[in-house]
């Protein structure tokens, strides 16, 4: 054992790190020891900007005083409490102020410990209740392309990205996807929704014609698709999609991951765009990524309906040793509060016409094919090296770390996303280092 946490640790072999090129990052790691407000710090004292919350999630910045409290108290005083038929009053308080801040009618809250446990569950709700409605034909679900709901089975079934795919064998049966809305000829540098698209939505009619509705349960879908590479519904095609949902008796599920908890500069995507869904879930940001939780909101009616029959049954045949776990939710109690104090969601909606103009103003930066923006998340799309995609947005990536920023990419679009803390100046400097960033890179 090292006798301080601030070197980086001898043996890196054990640990086989998700989502990474291993041999690559184990040859020149690079490692985060501490972390405060809008920076992280490296192993050799370096400060970092946290131009990306971390992975999306760390919306109300580092080390937050409320929540590293709230955190200590928790473990000292209640550290565990079983899951099953026994409670404990931070879980219900968390699942009441949650059902606060949803859109009105979706009252009720499932606990789960990611994004990806939220859109298993999620999907299992629907299933369950297309069930109990006496609507068990519906057992098919509709995804779209380019969509990520987690890793799980369910969520690489309905998700669209295909490396998370391919691997895996046959995957849930009975699924189908909708087309991605990216339109690049049509809407490339597009400022917040963009205009050309909303006819896309027609293509679940197409698919409703082809199954027939008797046979779908539910459509999933994140309202801005973020880790494809961050891709805006255009203008009015949320709630075409809702309209032929509820034409078909369709559920219509938001997986609000990234966007909920102030990313758009409101409470959810939902009130962003005055679209109602079905369920929504959501994880990261509840509890600023501190403890790992999810939570998956539902609609009264869906609710309600599990809620008949024998009072000595269980109703739903689903849950985690850690659903509402004490410390995830007196993290996720602070984390509500500090939004709530520091008024961050309305300071993202504040800040989004900055950050707007910021980013488009590299519309004539080196190999930027494309800026799309909403709220306070970002796209540069730069142009792939011929025959080596992903790689230039790679180079970047290491670049960026180098100058001192944290940038995420995914295929050859750098995608952004700070904690809702940003200032304006570290805006400027989240653009300034992306262009020099854009400018050293092959
Ligand atoms: N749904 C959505 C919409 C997500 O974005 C998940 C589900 C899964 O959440 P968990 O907690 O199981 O990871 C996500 C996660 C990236 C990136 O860089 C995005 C995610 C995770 C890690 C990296 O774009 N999204």
């Amino acid at each position: 054992m090292s006798e301080t946490n601030n070197l980086a640790p001898n043996d890196l072999s054990s640990f086989w790190m998700p989502f990474t090129n291993n041999r690559q990052f184990k040859k020149n790691p690079r490692m985060f020891v501490a972390a405060k407000d809008m920076h992280f710090t490296t192993a050799d004292g370096r400060q970092v900007l946290d131009g990306t919350a971390g992975l999306w999630c760390v919306n109300a910045g580092h080390c937050r005083p409320l929540i590293t409290e709230a955190i200590q108290k928790q473990a000292a005083e209640l550290d565990y409490a079983p899951a099953f038929q026994i409670g404990h009053p931070k879980a219900f308080e968390l699942a009441n102020k949650i059902a606060e801040l949803a859109p009105e009618g979706m009252g009720h809250v499932f606990f789960t410990n990611s994004g990806s446990e939220s859109v298993e569950t999620a999907l299992k709700i629907a299933l369950a209740y297309q069930k109990i409605k006496g609507e068990g034909s519906r057992t098919r679900l509709i995804g779209r392309e380019r969509g990520y709901h987690g890793v799980n089975f369910g969520g690489i079934s309905v998700g669209g990205i295909v490396p998370n795919r391919k691997m895996f064998g046959t995957l849930l049966a009975g699924v189908d996807h909708m087309p991605h809305t990216h339109l690049p000829e049509k809407n490339s540098f597009s400022k917040g929704e963009p205009q050309h698209g909303a006819y896309l939505a027609d293509e679940l009619e197409k698919i409703v014609a082809l199954h027939d509705a008797s046979t779908i349960a539910a459509v999933i879908v994140e309202p801005v698709a973020g880790s494809t590479g961050v891709l805006i519904p255009p203008k009015g095609y949320l709630q075409k999609l809702r309209n032929i949902c509820d034409k078909h008796g369709i559920l219509l599920i938001f997986d609000e991951v990234i966007t909920g908890f102030g990313r758009m500069g409101c409470n959810f995507a939902a009130d962003y765009y005055g679209v109602k869904p079905d369920i929504i879930t959501t994880a990261k940001g509840l509890t600023n990524g501190v403890v790992p939780m999810g939570a998956v909101i539902v609609r009264d009616e869906i609710h309600d309906a599990f809620m008949t029959g024998s009072e000595e049954v269980i109703e739903l045949f689903h849950g985690y040793t850690y659903s509402g776990n004490p410390i995830a939710a007196a993290a996720g109690l602070a984390t509500l509060e500090t939004y709530k104090q520091d008024g961050l969601f309305e300071r993202a909606n504040d800040l989004a016409p900055y950050w707007e103009d910021a980013l488009h103003s590299l519309k004539d930066a080196k190999y930027v094919i494309d800026v799309r923006n909403i709220g306070l998340i970002g796209a540069i799309e730069i142009e792939p090296i011929a025959g080596a995609p992903t790689k230039r947005a790679f180079s970047a990536f290491i670049k960026a770390y180098e100058k001192g920023l944290l940038i995420r990419t995914t295929g050859d679009i750098i995608a952004l996303s700070p904690p809702l803390m940003v200032s304006k100046s570290q805006i400027d400097e989240i653009v300034d280092t992306i262009r020099e960033t854009l400018n050293e890179v092959d």
